[in-house]
Parts: C-alpha cells; sequence; structure tokens
C-alpha cells in the first residue's frame, strides 16, 4: 500500500497532533462545479455516473484539483442499498430521488433481501478502488452510508419527504414492521461498510440526515440503536491503521452525549450548535466535524473569512476537529466562495495547534 502522504484528517478524527485542522467539504463533488456537471453530462444520467468507475472516480478528484482538501470522499449515494434491494431508484429532472416499489408494509419489508456488497454493489467497490489507486496516497478515502432510520425515510415514503408523515405513522402503528426494516438496513450497512474498508476506505461516515425529524424518545428508539448497531460491527482497522467512523445526525445537536456514548470517533454537526459547546458537551470522548452554515458561501470573502474564524476561536486549542460546512454545499454557490472558505481554514488554523 502507498503512504500515505497527508493523514491530518485521520489523525485529527483520532485527536492526535495535526499542523492545521484538516478540512473537506460535504458534496465537495457536486453542481456547483463545471466540471461535475461536464462529467454528469457526459455520464447521462445521475446513477450512471455512480456506476461508471472511471467517472465517478474523475468527479471524486475534481474538487482535490481546485482546493487544498484534506480528504476524499466516494462518489456515489446513500440510495445505493434501497436500490440493490430491489426498490428500483431513479431521478426525475429537478425532483430529487425516487422509487418504483416502496417499503411500506410488513409484508413488502419481509420480502426485502440484504445486498451482498461485491455483488449488487459490486460497482461502488470498482468505483472505491479505482479512487484509491487514482489517488496515490495524497489524501484519504472517506467511504460511507447513511443511517438506517435515514434509509427508511426514503424507503416507506417512496422518496424525500419533509413531514415524513408515512414512517412516522408506521412508527406509532407498526412499529414491529419499522424495527424489522430498521434491523436489515442496519445489518446491510454493516456489510456494506466493512466491504468499502477491505476495497480501500479508510474512514467512514454515516449519514443520518433526518434523524433530527424524529422526537426525543423516537431517536432514541428508531435511530441511534441502530447506528450503534453498526458502530459495533464495523472493521476499525486496516493497512495497519484505526478507520475512524463519524455519526452525523442532522439536527441531532440535542442528543450528541448519547451519541458520543456509540463508541464512535467522531461527531458531525450542523451549523445550530456551538462547536465550542458541544466540545464541553462531549469532553475528550469524540472529536468534531463542522459546523458552518453552507448558506455562508453567499457572502463575500471577507463574510467567510470572519465565520471561519469564530468557528475555530469557538473550538479552541487542540486536535479534534476536523473543519466542514454544517451540510452540503448549496449548488448555487460560487466555486472561488468555496476556495475562500477552504483557503481561511488553511490561513487561520495553524496558530491552535501550537
Ligand atoms: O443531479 C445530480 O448530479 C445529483 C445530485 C446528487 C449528488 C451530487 C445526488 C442525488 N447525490 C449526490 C452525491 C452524494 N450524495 C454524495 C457524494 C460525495 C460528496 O459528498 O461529494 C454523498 C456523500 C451523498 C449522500 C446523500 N445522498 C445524503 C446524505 C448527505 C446529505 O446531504 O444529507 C442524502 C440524504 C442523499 C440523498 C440524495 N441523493 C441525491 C439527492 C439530491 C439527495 C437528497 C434528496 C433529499 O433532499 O431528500
Amino acid at each position: 500500500m502507498t503512504e500515505l502522504k497527508n493523514d491530518r484528517y485521520l489523525r485529527a478524527l483520532l485527536k492526535q497532533p495535526v499542523d492545521r485542522t484538516p478540512i473537506w467539504m460535504m458534496r465537495q463533488a457536486g453542481r456547483y462545479l463545471p466540471e461535475y456537471r461536464a462529467t454528469r453530462a457526459q455520464a447521462g444520467d445521475f446513477m450512471s455516473l455512480c456506476k461508471n468507475a472511471e467517472l465517478a472516480c474523475e468527479v471524486t478528484l475534481q474538487p482535490l484539483r481546485r482546493y487544498d482538501l484534506d480528504a476524499a470522499i466516494l462518489f456515489s449515494d446513500i440510495l445505493t442499498i434501497p436500490d440493490a434491494m430491489g426498490l428500483g431508484l431513479y431521478f426525475e429532472t429537478g425532483e430529487g430521488p425516487k422509487f418504483e416499489r416502496k417499503a411500506d408494509s410488513m409484508a413488502a419489508i419481509e420480502k426485502l433481501a440484504i445486498p451482498d456488497p461485491e455483488d449488487e454493489l459490486g460497482y461502488v467497490m470498482n468505483a472505491v478502488n479505482t479512487i484509491r489507486r487514482e489517488l496515490k496516497g495524497e489524501v484519504p478515502l472517506i467511504g460511507f452510508s447513511g443511517s438506517p432510520w435515514t434509509l427508511a425515510t426514503y424507503m416507506v415514503e417512496g422518496g424525500s419527504s419533509k413531514t415524513f408523515e408515512k414512517i412516522k405513522k408506521m412508527a406509532y402503528s407498526e412499529p414491529k414492521a419499522l424495527h424489522l426494516l430498521l434491523d436489515k438496513l442496519a445489518d446491510s450497512v454493516i456489510l456494506y461498510l466493512n466491504a468499502q474498508v477491505a476495497n480501500g476506505a479508510q474512514s467512514l461516515m454515516i449519514f443520518d440526515s433526518w434523524g433530527g425529524a424524529l422526537s426525543h424518545n423516537a431517536y432514541r428508539e428508531f435511530s441511534l440503536p441502530y447506528m450503534q448497531k453498526i458502530v459495533d460491527g464495523l472493521t476499525r482497522h486496516a493497512d495497519g491503521r484505526q478507520v475512524p467512523v463519524t455519526l452525523f445526525t442532522k439536527g441531532g445537536g440535542l442528543w450528541l452525549e448519547a451519541m458520543a456514548e456509540t463508541g464512535c470517533d467522531a461527531l458531525g454537526l450542523d451549523w445550530t450548535v456551538d462547536i465550542g459547546d458541544a466540545r464541553r458537551r462531549v469532553g475528550e470522548k469524540v472529536a468534531l466535524q463542522g459546523n458552518m452554515d453552507p448558506s455562508v458561501l453567499y457572502g463575500t470573502p471577507e463574510r467567510i473569512e470572519q465565520e471561519v474564524k469564530s468557528i475555530l476561536a469557538s473550538y479552541g486549542n487542540g486536535s479534534g476537529h476536523v473543519f466542514n460546512l454544517g451540510h452540503g454545499i448549496h449548488q448555487h454557490v460560487d466555486p472561488e466562495h468555496a476556495k475562500a472558505f477552504i483557503d481561511s481554514v488553511v490561513k487561520h488554523s495553524g496558530q491552535y495547534h501550537k
């Protein structure tokens, strides 16, 4: 295996000393970049781009050519698992993801099989292998999946939702069916993430993008235990290094202590919490990733720099912070503003690591 040239991201997740705060951006490969739009047009639709290892690798590397980023993230999607379970994922222009079939009854859920990551999801493993080879040890590769709860929202609703009406109805009227679905998803995610590690992923992130839609009690019944099951089932070492695991519940700011108890290495923070408060609350247990509001990137480079300085100061001295946005970068952000953001972190973070 090639020696990793820049391991600041992995070191920060494990709270080991670093020379400056590492940075990457959620959705760093995406529609705000003209070169992404060109490659996407070449591939045709979004899933064809995910299924073509060379093109998926190309879009993964595009942001790294422009910016001083400390990690690459596999170009794929969280919805590959429900697709591989047979639900038939498709994207309607401008409308987001949709499924041909739903998992909205006990009968439908009982029929779902756990996908073999090297077979139905073999295209993702090809992409992981190709990207890892082409990265040539420059920066680590992040593998990822959705959390069982977040994946289930798409599977029960049949696509994106704002109200989560169908899945909440299932949670309170047919909880056994929902628990069976979540359990099958946790098993699927464990196999899938371990296969990503076997194929070259050096760190793992679990996106619980819709955990924040749950009540305090429902989060502890329907989301957290299944992330706990995943954390317990993951391969934590590869290539002689630890494989750090980051949990991100968007809207989960009130539940950080409980999340830190799972044994994960880091928590992703959205922009609703103060990162310094979060650090005091979780103590030495976990590292923190985040947490600038992606909308700040609509501001001037000066405004962006000011926000970066404030987040760095709030976290304070020492390792354990991975700079990121609190959610994915917006489609209409000027790529030059993303550059101003990343450059500000590079410029101002060294002083916190003396
Ligand atoms: O038109 C296009 O080109 C498709 C837009 C797009 C992109 C660029 C989708 C469809 N997925 C992706 C890539 C993607 N998705 C990555 C790639 C790596 C990177 O970060 O650069 C990752 C990590 C994801 C993960 C993902 N997909 C999440 C979790 C993170 C988050 O943003 O909360 C979720 C919820 C999805 C579902 C999904 N896939 C695509 C869209 C537009 C959505 C969101 C739909 C919704 O709001 O419900």
